[in-house]
């Protein structure tokens, strides 16, 4: 029994997530049409697709599972709410990449004050499901244009008022002379499962596959330090440690009133942290980059 993951084709979400897998041991023969790739070292196969894709393909069964923009998950779930059908997929783990906002925008000469300036307005976005239902809680009354790209000319083009577009610099906008006034969604890649139990051994299969993402997303922040520490200021130092979990201490050979310390930092270590381990008598500190983490 395989399991089936879903993943970008091509596009901004494509290299990161099939570097995600690489860096979790998982490697792929590559088949000539490029759609389906088998899995050698463990047996998880790919699906590769257009994004908008995937949320479907999940909840077709045709995959086990996927990643994607939670905004493309989101815009489907509520395409499908609004057909009718009560659907919804797991977000199994948020993978710190592909950020963006989704974001609405006005034309830099418009005079925009608040959300309910929106009133009547027509808003061009590929985006639509998503769009109607933020304007729909706050009780305003908006015109959708779907467009499927593009979507920051139509205001100088007069087919909208406005528009709702992923941002992740803000370049686009500035160049298409439009200002950014309301956030509808903060959005990453995702991770997603349906809701639909797996077959134990996927599950299992899952479980292993997880941990190794756990540990690979976690390794991106974490050190490994080595210090040198009066050993009446343990305490203070194993404080300064960020993210660190209880160090371990070693004896210094010939030195009873000095230990050294290795912790495991699980967030970013600064110059600062540094420094301040020095200041409460540190010495001899080493930082070194964490390969790979098991928990
Ligand atoms: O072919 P396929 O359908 O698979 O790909 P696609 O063209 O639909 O998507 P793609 O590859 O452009 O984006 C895939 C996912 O990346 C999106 O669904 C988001 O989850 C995520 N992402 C992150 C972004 C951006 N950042 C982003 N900046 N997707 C699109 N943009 C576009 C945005 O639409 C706008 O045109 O970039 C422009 C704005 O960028 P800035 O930097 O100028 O603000
Ligand atoms: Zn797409």
């Amino acid at each position: 029994m395989r399991l089936t993951i879903a993943i970008q084709k091509s596009g901004r979400l494509a290299q990161k997530s099939l570097a995600l897998l690489d860096q979790c041991g998982l490697q792929f023969t590559q088949s000539k049409d490029k759609l389906f790739w088998f899995g050698k070292t463990l047996p998880v196969n790919l699906l590769l697709v257009r994004d908008d894709d995937i949320p479907q393909l999940l909840l077709d069964g045709v995959c086990d599972l996927g990643i994607v923009g939670q905004n493309v998950a989101t815009e489907v779930l509520l395409r499908q709410c609004s057909d009718g059908r009560e659907v919804e997929l797991n977000a199994l783990r948020a993978l710190d990449f592909g950020h963006c906002r989704l974001s609405a925008a006005v034309p830099e000469t418009e005079q925009y004050q608040r959300l309910e300036d929106f009133q009547g307005k027509r808003i061009a976005t590929s985006y639509p499901h998503l769009t109607e239902d933020f304007f729909r809680r706050q009780d305003i009354d908006v015109q959708t244009v779907r467009l499927s790209g593009s979507v920051e000319i139509a205001p100088s083009l007069g087919i909208a008022d406005a528009i709702v577009d992923l941002v992740s610099t803000g370049t686009t906008l500035r160049a298409n002379h439009l200002k950014e006034v309301a956030q509808l969604l903060e959005s990453q890649a995702m991770l997603y499962q349906t809701n639909k139990p797996l077959a134990v051994n996927k599950q299992i299969l899952l479980d292993r596959l997880l941990l190794r993402i756990d540990g690979v997303l976690q390794v991106r922040e974490s050190k490994y330090v080595m210090l040198h520490a009066p050993r009446e200021a343990l305490a203070q130092i194993a404080h300064l440690l960020p993210g660190a979990e209880s160090p371990t201490v070693l004896p210094l050979e010939g030195r009873e009133d000095r230990v050294a310390v290795h912790a495991v930092c699980t967030e970013s270590v600064f110059w600062e942290h540094l420094e301040a381990l020095k200041a409460a008598g540190a010495s001899a500190v080493l930082v070194l980059p964490v390969e790979k983490m098991l928990a």
